[in-house]
């Protein structure tokens, strides 16, 4: 029988996906990308999905990177392929129209910086460490790392990281905005639970709406934007998530999407 190499919960509509290869830190190969695709396309059809929540398996790692192993003899034209699976796949997770949410419980090197990058947000246990140490290994970044990374932290941050490959810690990713919030790992997983309770508690159109409303707003100059969140604002109304939602606020009670 194959190797699982992802891991698949559910509660109330939050999937869970755990990477999983803790022999290789959860190093990205060729079977977790496609693994990974097989899931996303999967998941992008449901219209009953609150969220995804991504990690990685055990306690060290969340994802130290692409496997060097089977990427060290590729040719240029299998790097080419290598890459624009990756490509493909991450882009995937970044537009699936639920938050995506990476819980960084350790290593998270260069494709596994570009994995977390490609996630609404990030929350990383203290033990986290976040690089992009391709140049060490004489290339760049190849899973979008150039492009995501100036676009979370800046480009001058995102050259320093690039340009000399150094580790940073949890804090400073804290500081530098590549996460979003750093808590001691052992409250990881109590806080993965009240994130799923959380997400899967709100009215599911207006998360979604709320997703679409930043990322492709971001694309735009600010006065097509906004006319885009009215929009939105507008279509929340023609369902009945808002009449409940305002109805329960009313009523003095939970509302229930
Ligand atoms: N790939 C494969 N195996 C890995 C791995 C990786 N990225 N990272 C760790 N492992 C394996 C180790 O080889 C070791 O395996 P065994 O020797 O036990 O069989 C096991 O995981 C445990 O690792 P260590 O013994 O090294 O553990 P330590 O605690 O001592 O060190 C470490 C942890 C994360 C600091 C260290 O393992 C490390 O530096 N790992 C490599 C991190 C890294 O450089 N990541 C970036 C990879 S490059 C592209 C362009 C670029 C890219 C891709 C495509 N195209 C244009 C096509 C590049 C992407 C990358 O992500």
């Amino acid at each position: 029988m194959s190797e699982k190499v992802i891991e698949v919960v559910e509660s109330s509509g939050v999937v869970r996906l755990t990477i999983s290869r803790p022999k290789a830190l959860n190093a990205l190969n060729s079977a977790v990308l496609t693994e990974l695709e097989r899931l996303l396309c999967e998941l992008e059809q449901r219209n009953d999905l609150r969220a995804v929540l991504i990690t990685g398996a055990g306690e060290k790692s969340f994802v130290a990177g692409a496997d060097i192993t089977e990427m060290k003899d590729k040719t240029p034209e299998e790097a080419r392929a290598f890459a624009s699976q990756a490509l493909r796949t991450i882009k995937r997770l970044e537009t699936l129209p639920v938050p995506v949410v990476a819980l960084v419980n350790g290593f998270c090197l260069g494709g596994g910086c570009e994995l977390a990058l490609a996630c609404d947000w990030a929350v990383a246990s203290d033990n986290a460490v976040f690089g992009q140490p391709e140049v060490l290994l004489g290339v760049i970044p190849g899973f979008g790392g150039t492009q995501r990374l100036p676009r979370r932290v800046g480009p001058a941050m995102a050259l320093d990281l690039v340009t000399t490959g150094r580790k940073i810690d949890a804090q400073e990713a804290l500081r530098i905005g590549l996460v979003n919030r750093v808590m001691p790992q052992a409250e990881l997983e109590a806080y993965a639970d009240e994130l799923t309770k959380q997400l899967a508690g709100n009215g599911p159109q207006a998360v979604r709406a709320s997703k679409q409303a930043v990322h492709d707003g971001m694309e735009q100059e600010l006065d097509s934007a906004l006319a885009l969140e009215t929009a939105l604002f507008a279509f929340c109304f023609a369902g009945e998530e808002q009449k409940e939602g305002m109805s329960a606020f009313v009523e003095k009670r939970k509302p229930n999407f």
